[in-house]
C-alpha cells in the first residue's frame, strides 16, 4: 500500500518504532525553534544538561512575544537569549524581526524536514511541507540535547480541497474557520490533517500556512500540505529554491478519516466569543457595533494578506469609533509594504501601525475597552486573553477586519462597497536578514548574560508512591492554558521566574488559588474534557508543580499539556467512568496509593475519596519513555540520569 505524507517523513526520520497510526515513533529532529516567552526556560533547561553545543542541525531563537519593555525584565531576557544562542550555536532572531512562525516559514522551514517548536503554532511550517509540531520547552531542550522525539503516531485525516476561493473577499482564514465550525476545538485531538485535492494548487504558501497555523485550534498534532510547484515558486521568491523537493502522498495512501471542502462555496466566516470554534457566517451577525479591530498575528500577516488590507483602506478613513491596529508579521513584510507605499496608505487611513510581533494577540498591549467588542485576525479569542476580562473577541480574516474597521460594525467584506483586485504573490520577496544573528565561529569566549529576573528551573522531588491531596479546583470542559497560567503584559515578563509567576496560577478563575495551594502543600485539579487546550506554555505545568499540584484528574487532556504535565512529574489521570467527575467536590481529600506499581504495570489506579468515603478508578496509557520520565520525577531529571549512566 502507498504512503501518505506523514508516513513518508516519519520513515525518513525514524530511529526506532513504527510509523503507523497508534505506533510509537522515535524520530530525528532536524530543526527547532523557540520564542522568548518559552525560550528562556528552554535554554535554562538546556544549560542544566551540561552540554557544550546544540545537537540539532538548525536551532533558531526568536524574540516576538515579550516586546514591551516597561522595566528591565523583558530586555534582560532578550540579552540572555542572544548570548545563550551564541554560546551554544543557535541563530538569534532579534526583536523587530518578526513573529517566529512567519519568519521561520520565510527564511528557514524546509519541505520534508521535522521541526519542533516551543509554541503551539509551530505547525505553520506545515504550509511548506515540514512536519512541524508544537511541544513544551523542555521537549525542545531535550531535542537540542540530541534526544530523538517520541511521537505516538496520530490518526491521519485527509482534507480534500475542491474548487477555488472567491478571492479577494474569501480567504484561507475562512477555510480554517469553516473546519473549526465543523469539527470543534476537540475535533483534531490525536490527529494530523493532510491537505490534498485540486484546491491545493490554488493556494499560495502563506495561504496554506494560515490553515496549518490554526490547525492548532482544532487540537491537532499538526497539519501539512504537499510540497509542489507553488512551494517551489515561494521558495524561489525567498531565494531558497535549492531546498525545494517534491513531497506528496501516494495515490493509494491510507487515511483514517476523510473530509471534503469545496472552496468555491465558502463564504466569509467569523468566530464569536469565547472560542475559536464558535463560528458563523459574517453576514449572520452583521450590524454589531465594534470598538476595536486588530490585524496581524502568526495566522494572518503575510505580504499578500496585509497588502489587500492596505488596498482596501487606501484613500478611506477608518470609522471614528474604532481603534484599528496592524502588526505586520515580519520585518520582510513591513519593509516591503513600506517601500511599496502600502504603509503610507495605512497610516493615512488612520490605522495604528505596531511593530512586527505578537502584540495584542497575547495581550501585550491594546487591551480593548471594558465590555468592548474587538474583531481580530488572530487565532484565539479565549476569555481574558486580550487583557480585558469582559471583552468580547471575534476572529475573522484580515479583509473582513478591514471592512469592519471602515464601517464600525460587523459587515461582510463583499457588502462594504469597496472593490479591490486580487493581490498576486510577489515574484521576489525582499531579502534582508540583517536582524538574524548567526552563531559565531568561535563560541568559547561568549559570556552568557543573565539579568536579575532570571531564576533557576525548579526540579520536582522524586515521585511518591502514595499521595494524599486536596481537590483545590474543579473546572469544566476545554479549560485553556490561558486559564491555568495567564499571559498578558503583566505576567509574561515573569516567564523566567517560576516563584513569581506561580502567584498567578488560575488566578482569573480563583484569585486565592496560590494561597490555597501553598496551604494544602499537595493538591489535585479536576478537569473536564480537553483539559489544557491552547498554548504549549510549560509554565502551565511547571508553576502548578512548584505549588505542589501532584495530579490532574480529568475526562480527557489536550496533547501538549498532557506531555508537559508528565515532563514536570504531575500525574495526568483520566476518569475511567466520567460520571465520577460529578461525585467529587472542591475541598475533598483524596488518597492515591501504589502509584509506582501502576506506572510500572500500566494499570489503573484506585483513588479513595477520604472526605466522602467513596472510591473510583482512574487510568493512564503511558509509553515506555513516559513511564521512565515519571519515575525520574520529570524529563530533566530523566535526561540527567540517562547522561550520567
Ligand atoms: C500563545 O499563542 O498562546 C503563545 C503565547 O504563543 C503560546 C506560547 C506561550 O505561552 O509562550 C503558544 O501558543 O504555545
Ligand atoms: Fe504570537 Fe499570537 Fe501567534 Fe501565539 S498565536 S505565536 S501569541 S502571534
Amino acid at each position: 500500500m502507498g504512503k501518505n505524507i506523514l508516513e513518508k517523513i516519519l520513515e525518513e526520520h525514524l530511529i526506532e518504532g513504527g510509523i503507523k497510526t497508534g505506533e510509537v515513533a522515535l524520530i530525528k529532529v532536524d530543526q527547532v525553534l523557540t520564542q522568548d516567552a518559552t525560550g528562556t526556560m528552554t535554554y535554562l533547561q538546556f544549560e542544566a544538561m551540561g552540554l557544550d553545543k546544540i545537537q540539532v542541525s538548525l536551532a533558531v531563537s526568536y524574540v516576538d512575544h515579550n516586546m514591551l519593555q516597561i522595566d528591565n525584565k523583558n530586555a534582560d531576557d532578550h540579552v540572555y537569549l542572544q548570548t545563550v544562542a551564541a554560546k551554544y550555536g543557535a541563530y538569534f532572531s532579534k526583536p523587530g524581526n518578526g513573529i517566529c512562525h512567519q519568519v521561520h516559514l520565510e527564511r528557514f522551514a524546509a519541505p520534508g524536514a521535522t521541526l519542533l517548536g516551543s509554541d503551539s503554532h509551530t505547525p505553520t511550517a506545515g504550509g511548506i511541507g515540514s512536519l512541524a509540531i508544537g511541544v513544551g520547552g523542555l521537549e525542545v531542550a531535550s531535542a537540542m540535547g540530541g534526544e530523538p522525539f517520541e511521537l505516538k503516531v496520530p490518526k491521519v485525516v485527509r482534507v480534500w480541497l475542491e474548487g477555488e476561493l472567491n478571492r479577494p473577499y474569501v480567504t484561507s482564514m475562512d477555510i480554517i474557520l469553516e473546519l473549526l465550525r465543523r469539527l470543534s476545538v476537540k475535533g483534531g485531538v490525536g490527529k494530523i490533517f493532510e491537505y490534498d485535492g485540486p484546491g491545493v494548487k490554488t493556494l499560495s504558501i502563506p495561504e496554506r500556512a494560515t490553515i496549518t497555523n490554526m490547525g492548532a485550534e482544532l487540537g491537532a498534532t499538526s497539519s501539512i500540505f504537499p510540497s509542489d510547484e507553488r512551494t517551489k515558486i515561494f521558495l524561489k521568491a525567498q531565494k531558497r529554491e535549492r531546498i525545494w523537493r517534491e513531497l506528496k502522498a501516494d495515490k493509494d495512501a491510507h487515511y483514517d478519516e476523510e473530509i471534503t471542502l469545496n472552496l468555491t462555496e465558502l463564504e466569509p466566516m467569523i468566530a464569536q466569543p469565547h472560542s475559536p470554534d464558535n463560528v458563523v457566517k459574517v453576514k449572520d451577525i452583521k450590524g454589531l457595533k465594534v470598538n476595536q479591530v486588530n490585524i496581524g498575528s502568526c495566522t494572518n500577516s503575510s505580504y499578500q494578506a496585509l497588502k489587500s488590507v492596505a488596498l482596501f483602506l487606501k484613500g478611506r478613513t477608518v470609522h471614528p469609533d474604532v481603534s484599528v491596529t496592524i502588526s505586520p508579521g515580519t520585518k520582510q513584510v513591513l519593509e516591503m509594504m513600506a517601500r511599496e507605499g502600502d504603509l503610507a496608505d495605512l497610516i493615512s487611513s488612520g490605522v495604528r501601525v505596531l511593530e512586527s510581533a505578537c502584540g495584542p494577540c497575547i495581550g501585550m498591549g491594546q487591551a480593548p475597552i471594558a465590555e468592548g467588542v474587538s474583531v481580530r485576525s488572530f487565532n484565539r479569542n479565549f476569555k481574558g486573553r486580550s487583557g480585558t476580562q469582559d471583552a468580547k473577541v471575534y476572529l475573522a480574516s484580515p479583509l473582513t477586519c478591514a471592512a469592519i474597521a471602515l464601517k464600525g460594525e460587523i459587515v461582510d467584506p463583499r457588502d462594504a462597497g469597496v472593490k479591490i483586485p486580487v493581490i498576486q504573490e510577489p515574484e521576489k520577496y525582499m531579502i534582508n536578514d540583517n536582524l538574524i544573528v548567526p552563531p559565531p565561529e568561535d563560541r568559547s569566549s561568549v559570556k552568557v548574560i543573565k539579568g536579575p529576573n532570571i531564576k533557576e528551573v525548579p526540579l520536582r522531588k522524586p515521585l511518591e508512591d502514595k499521595i494524599t491531596i486536596e481537590v483545590l479546583l474543579k473546572v469544566g470542559d476545554n479549560i485553556t492554558t490561558d486559564d491555568i497560567m495567564p499571559a498578558g503584559a503583566e505576567i509574561l515578563p515573569l516567564r523566567s521566574n517560576i516563584p513569581e509567576i506561580s502567584k498567578y496560577v488560575f488566578y482569573r478563575i480563583d484569585k486565592d488559588f496560590y494561597k490555597k495551594a501553598k496551604e494544602a502543600g499537595a493538591s489535585v485539579i479536576l478537569g473536564g474534557e480537553n483539559y489544557g487546550q491552547g498554548s504549549s506554555r510549560e509554565h502551565a505545568a511547571l508553576a502548578p508543580m512548584y505549588l505542589g499540584v501532584k495530579a490532574v484528574i480529568s475526562k480527557s487532556f489536550a496533547r501538549i499539556h498532557r506531555a508537559n504535565l508528565i515532563n514536570f512529574g504531575i500525574l495526568p489521570l483520566t476518569f475511567k467512568d466520567s460520571s465520577d467527575y460529578e461525585k467529587i467536590e472542591t475541598g475533598d481529600w483524596l488518597d492515591i496509593e501504589n502509584v509506582i506499581r501502576s506506572i510500572d504495570e500500566n494499570k489503573p489506579l484506585i483513588v479513595k475519596n477520604k472526605t466522602k468515603g467513596t472510591e473510583f478508578e482512574v487510568v493512564w496509557t503511558l509509553t515506555e519513555k513516559e513511564r521512565e520520565v515519571l519515575r525520574a520525577g520529570g524529563l530533566l531529571s530523566y535526561i540527567k540520569k540517562k547522561r550520567a549512566s
